[in-house]
């Protein structure tokens, strides 16, 4: 029985580079979908409704984005700061070091390398950049784990090609993939694909570079949360890059492997009614469908009835089958940040709802200030879930709590409630491997502060390490430690033993 942590467990934390590197124009750097996102404070969604409703995150019509090139003063737009990691990146990585990290997952922007996503050549200095942070971490014994796709696709193939829809994007990427494997050889043992790949069903625009035609409304069933053909043959070009995406980092380099990374949703059923644990069934089916076909290598059984009573025609080439057969990934990688609660919707085929956050409550738990719940419990079961359906090695790409901090003038924030959910997680991820779960490593989701993917903010704060900016970009920028970061560090000093 494992009662331990395993030895050499990863510990760690994790990032992307749309939220942190900031320098969106600088070092040869072409413009990418994240470039984009809008900044969407409380008071925005108190007058204009729910995040997740937002665009340009979500969903971007081609006058948007055309406004954004030409009249970029009228929107706030912070993921072009970021946290400034392209200047401070020795910094970052030391404070990781003083913290013990044996990991550190973070994404390469694929326009720093392909400035256009499809150029002929790469764009060295971009390729430099990321040479001088893996070497920092190697200094430190800090492993890289790199994700391929952070929501930042190339702009230009996003206006050119309608970003994943179309197969030029997939060669694109299979090329950046190619590149960065080549490149990294020997530096980099561990890679991811797309992050949250189910998020192309609620994010279009970032996650694959889709653009719509018209405004998107929901009137227009041109929203985010209609157009299902247009996402799923996104979904299903992005799964045939991914299984390519392995076979080459496999032909390259032995010793590489190459994961997958969902966006993991435990739904529980409201009530004991047979109805809503159906409704929890065809939930699910959203959700596992993506690593299904990444770990198996095959669409799943249950995906052909919505398709066809949907009338959602994937287009297929006559090898997808098999290259999805051939590239399935080498472990499986999670967000889980929280559960949620399913009702009946009365229907016999249901459509997957495309909302990041449950609309019925769950009365049994806490929530987060943007109003997630807060479930370790669910953590356990989810991790055991997992386990079960595919038995390969698990790591925990993202993982914490998005908070509103107050920071003394030392710059210190005594974060309890983010030690507190902390260890409540590690708890349960403890209980998971004590049941069998081969979990190899933990990423917190944002170590140090960085800009909020769905909401663009600087207030929510997930960091161990303060960054002084605000969500417009005031601030010093200067780094300092919260209370979390020496609990964290007294964690991995002793394996997971002392919480
Ligand atoms: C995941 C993303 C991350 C991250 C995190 C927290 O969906 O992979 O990029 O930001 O969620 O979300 P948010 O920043 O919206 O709080």
């Amino acid at each position: 029985m494992n009662s331990e942590f395993p030895k050499g467990f990863l510990w760690g934390g994790a990032t992307a580079a749309n939220q942190i590197e900031g320098a969106w124009n600088e070092g040869g750097r072409g413009p990418a979908t994240s470039d984009f996102a809008r900044l969407i404070t409380k008071e925005i969604r108190a007058t204009e409704g729910p995040y997740d409703e937002h665009v340009p995150h979500n969903a971007a019509s081609k006058e948007m984005v055309e406004d954004m090139k030409l009249h970029p003063e009228n929107w706030e737009l912070p993921k072009r700061r970021g946290i400034d990691f392209y200047h401070h990146y020795k910094e970052d990585i030391a404070l990781f070091a003083e913290m013990g990290f044996k990991v550190f997952r973070m994404s390469i922007s694929w326009s720093r390398i392909f400035p256009n996503g499809d150029d002929d050549t790469p764009n060295e200095e971009g390729l430099q950049f990321y040479d001088h942070v893996f070497d920092e971490c190697i200094k430190y014994g800090i492993e890289p784990m790199v994700t391929l796709s952070h929501f930042d696709t190339p702009l230009h193939l996003a206006e050119e090609y309608g970003g994943f829809l179309s197969r030029h994007t997939v060669d694109a990427f299979v090329k950046y993939v190619e590149t960065v494997i080549k490149r990294y050889k020997g530096k980099v043992k561990y890679w991811l694909t797309f992050n949250e790949i189910n998020n192309v069903l609620s994010n279009p625009f970032t996650s694959s570079g889709i653009i719509l035609d018209g405004a998107p409304t929901p009137e227009s069933g041109n929203n985010y949360l209609g157009n299902w053909q247009l996402k799923f043959q996104a979904v299903h070009n992005q799964m045939v890059a991914s299984a390519l995406a392995v076979k080459k980092c496999h032909e390259i380099d032995p010793n590489a492997k190459m994961g997958n990374m969902l966006c993991r949703l435990e739904n529980y059923a409201e009530s004991a009614k047979p109805e809503d644990q159906l409704q929890v069934l065809f939930e699910d089916h959203f959700n596992w469908f993506f690593t299904d076909v990444q770990a198996k290598g095959e669409y799943p059984y249950y995906m052909q009835r919505f398709f066809d009573e949907n009338d959602i025609h994937i287009k297929m080439e006559p090898d997808d089958e098999k290259i999805l057969k051939e590239g399935c990934v080498d472990f499986i990688t999670i967000s889980y940040y929280m559960t949620y609660v399913m009702r009946y919707k009365g229907e016999t085929v249901p459509k997957p709802t495309g909302r990041l956050v449950s609309d019925i409550k769950n009365p049994n738990l806490k929530m987060s200030a943007w109003g997630w719940p807060i479930d370790p419990i669910g953590f356990r079961i989810t991790l055991n879930h997992i386990y079960d359906r595919y038995h390969l090695p698990i790591f925990i790409s993202e993982n914490g709590l998005g908070a509103v901090d107050h920071v003394d003038e030392n710059g210190y924030v005594e974060d309890d409630y983010r030690i507190e959910y902390m260890k409540a997680h590690i708890e349960q991820m403890h209980e998971a491997i004590k049941d069998g779960v081969d979990v190899f490593g933990y990423a917190w989701w944002g170590p140090i502060d960085l800009v909020s993917s769905g909401t663009s903010e600087m207030t929510k704060r997930y960091g161990m390490i303060y960054v002084d900016y605000d969500d417009y970009g005031k601030g010093t920028g200067k780094r300092s430690k919260k209370k979390s970061f020496y609990y964290y560090k007294k964690v991995i000093a002793s394996n997971g033993a002392d919480l």
